[in-house]
């Protein structure tokens, strides 16, 4: 039987990547009033980034930035998938789900996501499996550690190579456990483990990545790689962001996650007319 990567996955007709709009639901974001207000406010978020041009909402329970701690199952499903219902209930904009937690995958699916996007690459027990009976997408991101510790001391021979051959492996098994070759995405995982120093070369070496013919996510968006480039870690980060997700694009990125949508369409529609021009 052979499967077909479904059609929102597919490239853009003017070979714009798609933009994968940022939607937090940790207890931090949409922070005053109770659950029902900060659904609500995540929805109208949601929304917002739809109308601004997104193609993907990334909708996230648990935080994985760095130092960041893990949460319950219950606690993550709490915070998801609700909205996920909500999105699903008023906008046909295909919703992914950031979570390594099996039972996560399973309830978002049922709630109507369109999208597994895994941090920890399906390694959690029962995550592969979990994925699998989805029989939806998965997005496969590189990780050198946890989030709380990542960042004391990473360290690679050959930063490319390691990225490359895990995500690559994990795609394999992917493959061996059900899920279509079509239905896999790959993403280098900036700032996860990372110094400077491997950011960048990944990022300049994306080609590596995307000529192995699998859709590459790039997620740059506000990471403090930005403020390590400007030498100013209090700087605002929107035309950094910005300007990474165009870099990206010309290094083949299929993908582009953000939280600054209108801005990043604005930036990428312009690259797009002068390229067809
Ligand atoms: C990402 C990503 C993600 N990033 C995918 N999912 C985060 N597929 C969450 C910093 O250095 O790139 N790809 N889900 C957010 N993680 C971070 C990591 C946020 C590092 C900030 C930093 O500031």
């Amino acid at each position: 039987m052979s499967t077909s990567a479904p059609l929102w996955l597919n490239a853009t007709d003017s070979g714009m990547p798609l933009v994968m709009g940022i939607l937090n639901v940790t207890p931090d974001s949409f922070s005053d009033g109770g659950q029902f207000e900060r659904k609500d406010k995540a929805l109208e978020r949601a929304l917002q980034m739809v109308e601004e041009g997104a193609n993907i909402i990334d909708v996230g329970g648990e935080s994985t930035r760095p130092g960041a701690q893990q949460v319950s199952a219950a606690e993550e499903i709490d915070r998801v998938v609700g909205v996920v219902e909500l999105i699903r209930a008023r906008s046909a904009i295909p919703v992914s789900v950031d979570t390594s937690k099996p039972e996560v995958m399973t309830a978002a699916a049922r709630a109507g996501a369109s999208m597994i996007n895994d941090v920890r690459a399906l390694r959690s027990p029962g995550a592969l499996a979990a994925a699998a009976a989805t029989d939806l997408p998965v997005c496969l991101m590189h990780m050198q550690g946890e989030p709380r510790t990542m960042q004391a001391n990473p360290e690679y021979d050959d930063v490319i190579a390691e990225v490359r051959d895990f995500l690559l492996e994990r795609a394999d098994v992917c493959i061996a456990n059900g899920i279509p070759r079509q239905h896999i995405v790959l993403d280098p995982g900036f700032g996860f483990g990372k110094s400077l120093q491997h950011n960048v070369a990944l990022l300049q070496q994306l080609g590596s990545l995307v000529d192995r013919g699998y859709p590459v996510i790039a997620g740059l968006s506000r990471k403090s790689m930005i403020g390590a480039l400007l030498k100013d870690l209090e700087r605002d980060r929107l035309l950094g962001s910005v300007t990474l997700a165009l870099y990206a694009w010309r290094q083949g990125a299929h993908i582009v996650r953000v939280h600054d949508v209108g801005q990043t369409v604005e930036a990428l529609q312009v690259e797009a007319a002068l390229k067809s021009a």
